[in-house]
């Protein structure tokens, strides 16, 4: 069948603030490649739907309190327990739009002060994406646009941190885009972008592993 694709999917990131325009995005980008016949799937980290992403979702709300440590590993096992899920989709040729990943995991623990390395630890060996999109907005302009919940970290201090430590963390598959442009601006670079990181995929690209 030549021709046909064959290929595995692309594991597309977005990161970055709060307020940055993530989801959104995520949500038009995944709409777009599904209206252009690309097998795609919009997900989300942390996953709430399960057992650990509720203990999660109760610690963000501050209802139940934990550890720096043991809520940074609570993360990451919440993108663990989706890691064969995440490579039989791709290996099927499913392309994963994912809002938020390790970065976020890191950024947000090391902002809090814990050391860059134990936090990248546990993420190693994660499928890596492909191509990660950074929605670059200062901290100080996100908190402007409004709306901020009442969730733990919605706070400009600690956004500001977590907005160093996630300019850091940039490597060769980032792609900072910025976000104060308008939703359509932003949405035409990521609709390039992620068409050519899903033909490389498709043309037989790797499947590299997260921080190894
Ligand atoms: P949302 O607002 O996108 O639901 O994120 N976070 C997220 C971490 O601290 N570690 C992680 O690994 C991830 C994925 C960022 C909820 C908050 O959880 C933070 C914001
Ligand atoms: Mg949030």
């Amino acid at each position: 069948s030549s021709g046909e694709n064959t290929g595995r999917g692309a594991l597309i990131v977005l990161e970055g603030l709060d307020r940055s325009g993530k989801s959104s995005q995520c949500a038009q980008l995944a709409s777009y490649l599904e209206s252009q016949g690309v097998a795609v799937e919009a997900w989300r980290f942390p996953d709430r739907t399960t057992a650990m992403g509720r203990m999660i979702s109760s610690y963000l709300s501050c209802q139940t309190d934990l550890d720096a440590a043991a809520i940074h590993l609570l993360f990451s096992a919440n993108r663990w327990e989706k890691c064969s899920l995440m490579e039989s989709k791709l290996k099927a040729g499913t392309t994963l739009v994912i809002d938020r990943y390790s970065y976020s995991g890191v950024a947000f623990s090391v902002a809090k002060g814990l050391d860059l390395d134990w936090c990248k630890g546990p993420e190693a060996g994660l499928p890596a994406p492909d191509l990660v999109f950074y929605l670059d907005i200062s901290a100080e302009v996100a908190a402007a646009r409004g709306g901020y919940g009442g969730e733990r970290y919605e706070k400009l201090e600690i956004q500001k941190k977590v907005e160093k430590v996630f300019k850091s963390l940039k490597d060769t598959t980032w792609q900072s885009v910025d976000a104060t442009q308008s939703i359509d601006s932003i949405q035409s670079v990521l609709r390039e972008e992620s068409v050519k990181a899903i033909n490389e995929c498709q043309s037989g690209k790797q499947l590299m592993q997260m921080w190894l």
